[in-house]
Formats: structure tokens, C-alpha cells, sequence
């Protein structure tokens, strides 16, 4: 039998491509890897403890927080104030940034922003969902506490992202701008092995991801791409199929595999649309175009805007090239209405 690769010897072994290699990025990615198996065994037993449902109070951007949520993001919080390359952390459920001050933290380099369990208002009725992460160098100096400064980086400048998806099974998915590779989690031994190497996102696909309730809020130029992708044409193999959990992680990581196009645009309801730059975003989009797709806003690349808040909202486009074009073709034709 060919022995699989783990995610812990990859990393090992891919650590002399990373550009900085002291083996800080290694030992950070291991703690992720560390708490994503730890979340991963509270979110399997999850309908036998006591931990679904709400926690009774709002986060900072007013979604109810789940019993869950907390828990993945003290489990994130601890694995990465554990060790010592990481000088801060933001996450969709701390309002602020938080500082890692201590003795062991004077050298980290490296913030992390992160949703510590994306989707997680499916998590009641046993719908998949993620942890998405981003990683970048510290611009203040070492050994001083970090600054809001050091998370307000253009999504180009990150050293690395990922992703965790809680599915059928666990998956952990990510790059450091060398491709991307996925890992899928044994849970007999408890061990990531190699079994996505090199993923590539098909140039275009049969599947469009968006929420479509909100159809009559959307601009002109969405409506016009979603009919689009209704109208029958045998040659472009319309019309393609909707598929949408609901779960960005579960949604993203399908048309990903598959080919497909998400989207969460602009709406009278969410003039921004809903999605995060900083911990959403930016990770995937990291992803997607290490893995030959396109992530937009409509107009730019995500990765080149500049953020201004932490936890600024971004219309987002995601996924098999052709598709994210096609539909900034319709945007642009009508722009003006
Ligand atoms: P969350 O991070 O609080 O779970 O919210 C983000 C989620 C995404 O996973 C998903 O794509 C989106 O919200 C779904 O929003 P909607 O219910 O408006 O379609
Ligand atoms: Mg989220």
C-alpha cells in the first residue's frame, strides 16, 4: 500500500518555497491543523452535547452567535496564543482585533485572520461548514504590540490562506502561493493526508451559487446574469444548475472542484453585500486565483482593495474564470441603470 502523504510532512517538505523559511509559517500552520481536528470532533458529536443553538447574544456585526461559534473561536484563539509565531489575531466574532503580548509572542511575525465556523446557522440542522483563515507578516516591528495597521493588508500581501470544510468529510485546503493542495482528514487515525494535489479550478462549469431570495433586490446587471444562466443553450450547456447551501466554505469548495460561479452581490438589502474582505474574502480568493479562477467585486480584483475597517463588507464574485467574465460583462452592460 502507498503510504499517503500528511499534511504535516507537505508542509514540512514545501516550507524551503516559501521565501521567509525559518519554519515559523510550518509551525503556524500546525496549530491550525490542531484546532481544526479539534473543532472537527465538537462539531461531529454536535447533536449529543450540549452545544448547539445560540449563545442568547449578537457578535459584532449583529448575527446571532451560535454555542459553536464560541467554541471555535476560543479552540482557534488558544492553538494560536499557544505558540509563538503569531503576534494577533482577527475574527468575525471579536469586535477588535486581539494582541498577543506575552514573552513567547516578541518574535512572531504573523497575524491571522479568521471565521473561526463559517456558516454556522447550518450547524442546527447538520449542513456542512468552515474555518477559513488568512495569514500575513506583521508591518510594525517586532516585539511591539501589533496595530490595526498590521490586519489592514491588501489580500495580495497574504503569505498564505485556507480553509477547513466540517462536510461529509473534513478537508483541510490551502496555499501559500504555491498551488493549491487539499488534505482530507482520516478520522481513524486522526491525520490530514494528501488527496487534492495541485487543485485546479475547471475554466467554466455548470453551476451558479447565489442567494436567490433576494433576487428582486439585486442590481439590473445580476438579474440579467442569473437569467442568463437560466436560458436554455445546448453549446454553452445552459442552463446550469443552482446550487446554493448557504455555506460559503460548502459552496466555494463545490465549484471549486466542480466549476462554478458564486455570488453575493450588492442589494437594497445589503448595499455592500454580505461577505467579509478581511477572514472571507480575501482567503478565497487567495485560493482561486492560486488555483487559476477569479475573485471579484464587480469591478477589481479582491485582492488589490484596500481595506479600510476589519470587518468591511464586500460584494463578491468567485470562480471558474469564464464565468465570473460573463457575468462582469453583464454588470458593465448595465452599469448605468
Ligand atoms: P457567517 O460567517 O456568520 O456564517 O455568515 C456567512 C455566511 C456564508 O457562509 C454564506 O455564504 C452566507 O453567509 C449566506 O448568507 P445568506 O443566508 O444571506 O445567503
Ligand atoms: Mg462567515
Amino acid at each position: 500500500m502507498v503510504q499517503p502523504t500528511t499534511l504535516g510532512e507537505f508542509i514540512v517538505e514545501n516550507q524551503k518555497d516559501f521565501p521567509f523559511a525559518t519554519g515559523d509559517l510550518s509551525h503556524l500552520l500546525t496549530s491550525i491543523r490542531l484546532a481544526a481536528k479539534v473543532v472537527n470532533r465538537e462539531i461531529n458529536k454536535a447533536g449529543l452535547a450540549d452545544i448547539l443553538g445560540a449563545m442568547g447574544k449578537d457578535n459584532v456585526q449583529g448575527e446571532a452567535q451560535q454555542k459553536l461559534d464560541v467554541m471555535a473561536n476560543d479552540t482557534f484563539m488558544r492553538a494560536l496564543r499557544s505558540m509563538g509565531q503569531c503576534c494577533g489575531v482577527a475574527s468575525e466574532e471579536e469586535e477588535h482585533y486581539i494582541s498577543f503580548d506575552d514573552e513567547i509572542h516578541q518574535d512572531a511575525k504573523y497575524v491571522v485572520l479568521m471565521d473561526p465556523l463559517d456558516g454556522s446557522s447550518n450547524i442546527d440542522v447538520n449542513v456542512s461548514v468552515g474555518t477559513i483563515f488568512s495569514i500575513y507578516r506583521r508591518i510594525t516591528p517586532e516585539g511591539t504590540p501589533v496595530t490595526l495597521e498590521d490586519f489592514l493588508q491588501p489580500g495580495d500581501a497574504q503569505v498564505a490562506a485556507g480553509y477547513v470544510v466540517y462536510g461529509s468529510s473534513t478537508m483541510l485546503v490551502y496555499t501559500t502561493g504555491n498551488g493549491v493542495n487539499g488534505f482530507t482528514l482520516d478520522p481513524s487515525i486522526g491525520v490530514f493526508c494528501l488527496s487534492h494535489p495541485d487543485m485546479q479550478i475547471p475554466k467554466s462549469g455548470k453551476i451558479y451559487s447565489v442567494n436567490e431570495g433576494n433576487y428582486v433586490h439585486f442590481p439590473k446587471g445580476v438579474k440579467e446574469y442569473i437569467k442568463y444562466c437560466q436560458q436554455y443553450d445546448a453549446a454553452s450547456g445552459r442552463p446550469y444548475t443552482s446550487r446554493y447551501i448557504g455555506s460559503l466554505v460548502s459552496d466555494f469548495h463545490r465549484n471549486l472542484i466542480k466549476g462554478g460561479v458564486y455570488l453575493y452581490p450588492t442589494g437594497t438589502m445589503a448595499p455592500n453585500g454580505k461577505l467579509r474582505l478581511l477572514y472571507e474574502c480575501n482567503p478565497l480568493a487567495f485560493i482561486v486565483e492560486q488555483a487559476g479562477g477569479t475573485a471579484t467585486n464587480g469591478k477589481q480584483r479582491i485582492l488589490e482593495l484596500e481595506p479600510s475597517e476589519l470587518h468591511e463588507r464586500v460584494p463578491f464574485f468567485i470562480g471558474s474564470p469564464e464565468m465570473v467574465d460573463m457575468a462582469h460583462a453583464f454588470l458593465r452592460r448595465y452599469e448605468e441603470e
